[in-house]
């Protein structure tokens, strides 16, 4: 397995899966989630309207991961996951490690072979630069996982400092 990191948009990247930083909705928002839906068309949300009315009602919940199509992204598919809000008063470390977890449990049923990841949580979710590349590192690298090409594909510079430390 190699673990890879890169300054910029991960909308661009030639990998079989791109990791959203969604929320629960599965509906679209802001940051990479906006970005991602903009690039990879109408055929995204269409497939997340579907999981809403099927298998996910209440929404995905925090710490899970579940794929749609592409649309018109190089990518294969779009896995979604749900990063945990910041909080101050509660350790909510594991679920992020979650997000990583079962993401790449889910690219690993889908037969991906590569993957890029957003830093989860660490935008508008109020996550330190610090702390989401510690737990983005760490459980990648303890994942086990089949997947072989990892990348964390990271829009600002802070946070792409953070993982260069962290790696
Ligand atoms: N490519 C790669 N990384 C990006 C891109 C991009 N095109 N755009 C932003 N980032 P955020 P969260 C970085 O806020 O904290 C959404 O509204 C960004 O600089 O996108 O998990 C969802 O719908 C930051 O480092 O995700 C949820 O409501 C990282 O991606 C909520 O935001 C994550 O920032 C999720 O918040």
């Amino acid at each position: 397995m190699a673990i890879t990191i890169l300054k910029g948009d991960i909308t661009g990247q030639r990998v079989d899966a791109i990791v959203n930083a969604a929320n629960s909705s599965l509906m679209g928002g802001g940051g990479v989630d906006g970005a991602i839906h903009r690039a990879g068309g109408p055929a995204i949300l269409d497939e997340c309207r579907a999981l809403r009315a099927s298998k996910y009602g209440r929404g995905l919940p925090t710490g899970q991961a579940v794929a749609t199509t592409a649309g018109r992204l190089d990518a294969r598919w779009v896995i979604h996951t749900v990063g945990p809000v910041y909080s101050a008063d509660e350790d909510r470390s594991a679920l992020l490690a979650s997000c990583y977890r079962e993401s790449l449990r889910v690219a690993g049923e889908l037969g991906a072979a590569s993957v890029a990841f957003p830093a989860v949580s660490a935008g508008v979710y109020g996550w330190s630069a610090e702390s989401a590349a510690q737990i983005a590192v760490d459980t990648v690298r303890a994942s086990g996982t089949e997947v072989d090409d990892i990348r964390f594909v990271l829009f600002n510079d802070e946070v792409y400092a953070a993982f260069e430390r962290e790696m």
